[in-house]
């Protein structure tokens, strides 16, 4: 089968759609460190819709940090890919070409911090996943002893870490008089914006405490709160699409039909009027953030731990199991729910329910194994920020200790059958340890993971109720397995 490219691109079906405008003209405004699927279902789409509409500046520069996979996947395709969306009839297509260009950044940092130099770059957008920003998710405290910062504290020309990069292309836009770009960044992090701009200053002032200086007052970390629920694209997924293609597409994405994009507006250099695409721009992100990260994203996390355990392979499978179902729409309407405070115009019981429906959605074969990824960095801000909210007041987290057992449970690294579970994490030696030095006993298993300063903040650890809470639920889904101790779980809170 020949390959999606520019040159074949005329030979699709004419009911595909595809970039109805110039791209040979179309320069390029934004460098994005991280394309993995999120940002080709998410970012990139907006931007295309803006191109689209005759915004010619506004193009991508796309580089991989981790690995060649999307450069070998999109080089040969001239930038170009499918965004598969999963709706109620089925899969729709569409080609998208808002990416010119793709790096693998460790195969020549130099040329990808010259990019980042170029005075035709004003936007440096970010998905790295939470463990890219090398910091401790508890405090939020750039990790000195990491490999890869002390590693670009050494070789400041060639970095490795995305933070690195950042700096680096300041470095050079400093030094020879430049304006700054706009940092973006576009992960599940509590503000974001502003805890990619302590981390660059902090490592900046290792560097040099003048251009730390320069970074502060004239670069702009604007905070976002992206959605997009897109699973790892799988090889039948690739042979599905391209047979209606009928060209071969290695970079086909996945994703639901839901988008949401809300972005502080304020960027040091210009933007694309990424509002006509429907982005929302606001003053403020932080309330539009929590209300997704602890909704969202903590019931997936619960979700894809307690699922797992349960033995099931998807979220939507989670969805049609009873239990979970119940226990998931408890958990937003008793737990998460009433620790927030809504974003104007926000639909609270709209939104719970949507969520349910797009958790559900029978087209994802989102993987638990995948969301139970990293747990060590997700939970502070998906699962323990809410359950700190809430003993601050005196409210019960029944739930939410669940959830948080339902991980420490999943880290053992085998299941209930005796299976076992490749657990994924950059703390992943530190959880199996924890666990084990527990030696089966649900309140030392807790005290162990208690003791993880990179997870939880001091506070967290040293209060009894948390500690009751978890040693409790530990206990139940130890002496009666996953299922009856949700079930247990929802029969007492019903009560
Ligand atoms: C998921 C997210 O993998 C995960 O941890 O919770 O990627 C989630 O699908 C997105 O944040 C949805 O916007």
């Amino acid at each position: 089968m020949k390959r999606l490219s520019e040159k074949t691109l005329a030979e699709l079906p004419s009911e595909i759609q595809r970039p109805a405008y110039d791209r040979q003209a179309c320069q390029t405004g934004i460098v994005h460190l991280g394309i993995g699927a999120f940002h080709r279902a998410h970012q990139a789409v907006y931007s295309d819709d803006v191109l689209a509409a005759g915004e010619q500046s506004w193009a991508i520069c796309g580089a991989s940090l981790r690995g060649p996979g999307v450069r070998d996947q999109l080089a040969p395709q001239d930038g170009l890919y499918t965004q598969a969306v999963a709706g109620p009839e089925g899969e729709s297509l569409r080609v998208i070409g808002a990416v010119k260009e793709v790096f693998f950044a460790a195969e020549n940092p130099a040329a990808l911090v010259a990019r980042l130099a170029d005075p035709q770059t004003r936007i440096v957008s970010l998905t790295v996943t939470e463990k890219g920003y090398c910091h401790d998710p508890a405090s939020g405290a750039l990790q000195h002893d990491h490999p890869d910062i002390r590693h670009d504290l050494q070789h400041p020309e060639q970095p490795r870490s995305a933070l690195g990069f950042l700096l680096a292309g300041l470095r050079r836009r400093y030094e020879r008089g430049q304006t700054p770009f706009t940092v973006l960044s576009c992960d599940n992090l509590p503000h974001n914006g502003a805890t990619l701009r302590g981390l660059v200053l902090e490592l900046a002032e290792a560097v040099d405490p003048a251009l730390m200086r320069w970074i502060e007052a004239e670069t702009s970390f604007p905070s976002t709160m992206i959605d997009r629920i897109v699973p790892a694209t799988t090889e039948d997924d690739r042979q599905r699409v391209s047979e209606r293609l009928g060209l071969r597409d290695e970079g086909v994405v996945i994703c639901e039909p839901f988008r949401q994009w809300v972005i502080e507006d304020r960027f040091a250099a210009g933007r694309p009027l990424w509002e006509q695409a429907g982005a929302q721009m606001v003053s403020d992100v932080a309330p539009f953030e929590e209300m997704k990260l602890r909704l969202l994203n903590g019931s997936h996390s619960m979700l894809a731990y307690l699922g797992y355990l349960c033995g099931h392979e998807t979220i939507a499978d989670t969805m049609a199991d009873d239990t979970l179902r119940r226990l998931t729409r408890r958990f937003m309407d008793r737990e998460a729910g009433p620790t927030l405070k809504l974003p104007p115009g926000a639909d609270l019981e709209s939104y719970k329910q949507a969520l349910i429906e797009r958790f559900a959605n029978p087209g994802l074969q989102h993987r638990t194994w995948q969301i139970a990824m990293d747990g060590s960095q997700k939970l502070p801000q998906r699962l323990l920020a809410t359950i700190r909210d809430r003993l601050r007041v005196g409210a019960a987290i029944d739930l939410l200790a669940l959830a948080v057992t339902g991980w420490m449970r999943y880290t053992a690294g085998h299941d209930e059958a005796g299976a076992v579970i490749d657990v994924r994490d950059p703390l992943a030696g530190k959880l199996v340890e924890s666990y084990a030095a527990g030696q089966g006993d649900p309140s030392r298993i807790v005290d162990a993971f208690l003791q993880l300063r990179e997870v939880f903040d001091p506070d967290l650890a040293d209060n009894p109720d948390l500690r009751k809470a978890l040693t409790g639920a530990l206990g139940l889904i130890l002496t009666r397995g996953t299922r009856a101790a949700a079930e247990a779980t929802l029969a007492r809170i019903s009560i």
